[in-house]
């Protein structure tokens, strides 16, 4: 991280080249066009002054100017709007294989949680040439995690997940900016990205602090503990009050109304913490609400031990309550299964109820 004063920020991620590639073409287009506009009203300025003795009469030349403006700026416009699609879609899809990481931003602090438990706070280590996908939430108000020199920002929201992704390109220390105004110590939401080459990162990972608790073992503690279990129950149990949650992610739920959801993390945040706003069908609304008893870090628990359940038994019984597990109606779900990296896909950050009432102590 340099402290000093630089002009251009460091260009540490594969997406830093195809952003300032974009940014420069405008930059340059902007200019010449300035330079030129600024030279025709000297120029005619100039001309028509009073003092000079020039023709001022007007000369009809039909649309032929209109249409050559329009003949030029219109491919431009398009080039610029197709790049920039492109340069977009870039930075908003992220690769399949990429690292998992849970963030959960509140005021003032940045917490990270790895797929393996590992926590951080503030401070997000990374291996170089590895693409990481972070899940965002925030705790409280709208904060954005901003890494200049990744050329990446995004809003984290109260209620609903967002992600980024990005694969570091150069060791070093890069800063971490809140870029959106969350409060009195906003300008002290700051942070620091480390990335590593992958050997360091390594070891780093196989530090002391390592011990820390998977998120899919924390998020099975927390089914115990709030009896989730007492619902929902493996796919080949019969008479369960709830839907099996077993090959439950990316699969389609049939809603009571008539849709269907793909099961996806803003989804079954919402299962948990608001049930009743999307009712699966076939079931009733018997789930009790878990909003202000389970923590944004809990919820994301929650959610990384229901991503390892895995696909139902393929010999479940038709008496099941099929409605709500829907591999069984969907024979695609089970084998689109492994491509999700399961176990440690959802990951997120610490907690149990207990440091729920945490509140902003940091
Ligand atoms: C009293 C029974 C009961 C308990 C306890 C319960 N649930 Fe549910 N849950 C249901 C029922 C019934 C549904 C389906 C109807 C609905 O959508 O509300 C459901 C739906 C869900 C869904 C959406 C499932 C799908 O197929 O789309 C998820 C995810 C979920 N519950 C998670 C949990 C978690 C996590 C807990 C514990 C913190 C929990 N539930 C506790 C009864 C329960
Ligand atoms: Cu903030």
């Amino acid at each position: 991280m340099n402290t000093e004063f630089q002009i251009f920020p460091d260009a540490a991620s594969t997406a830093a080249g195809k952003v300032d590639a974009l940014y420069l073409f405008m930059v340059v287009l902007s200019a010449v066009l300035s330079v030129f506009v600024a030279g025709l009203v000297t120029y005619l300025a100039i001309r028509y002054r009073r003092a000079n003795n020039v023709n001022r009469e007007h000369v009809d030349h039909g649309n032929t100017i209109e249409y050559i403006a329009m003949a030029i700026s219109f491919p431009i416009l398009m080039g610029i709007f197709l790049w920039g699609a492109k340069v977009c879609f870039f930075l908003f899809r992220a690769p399949e294989q990429a690292m998992p990481i849970t963030v959960v931003a509140k005021q003032w602090m940045w917490k990270f949680q790895h797929a393996d438990g590992r926590r951080e706070i503030d401070t997000l280590h990374i291996p170089t040439g590895q693409p990481v996908k972070l899940t965002m939430v925030s705790q409280d108000v709208i904060h954005s995690f901003f890494v200049p020199a990744f050329r990446t920002k995004q809003d984290v929201l109260p209620g609903r997940y967002t992600s980024v992704w990005f694969e570091a390109t150069q060791p070093g220390e890069y800063r971490l900016y809140c870029a959106e105004y969350c409060g009195t110590n906003h300008s002290r939401m700051i942070g620091k990205v480390i990335v590593q080459s992958p050997e360091d990162f390594a070891r780093w990972m196989a530090g002391d602090a390592a011990s820390d608790e998977p998120p899919a073992e924390t998020g099975r503690n927390l089914f115990e503990q709030y009896q989730c279990g007492t619902c929902h129950r493996p796919a080949n149990e019969e008479g369960a009050r709830g839907p099996t949650l077993e090959g439950l992610f990316q699969s389609r739920v049939p809603l009571a109304g008539g849709q269907t959801v793909v099961a996806d993390e803003t989804y079954m945040r919402e299962s948990i913490l608001r049930p009743a706003q999307k009712q699966v069908a076939g079931y009733q609304q018997i789930m009790p609400t878990y909003e202000g008893q389970v923590s944004e870090e809990g919820v994301m628990h929650l959610i990384a031990y229901i991503k390892t359940l895995g696909a139902p038994a393929a010999t479940k019984p038709a008496a099941a309550p099929a409605p709500g597990s829907p591999a069984a109606t969907e024979p695609a779900a089970p084998a689109t299964e492994p491509t999700v990296d399961t176990p440690t896909a959802a990951p997120a950050t610490e907690d149990n109820a207990a440091n729920e009432s945490e509140g902003n102590a940091p």
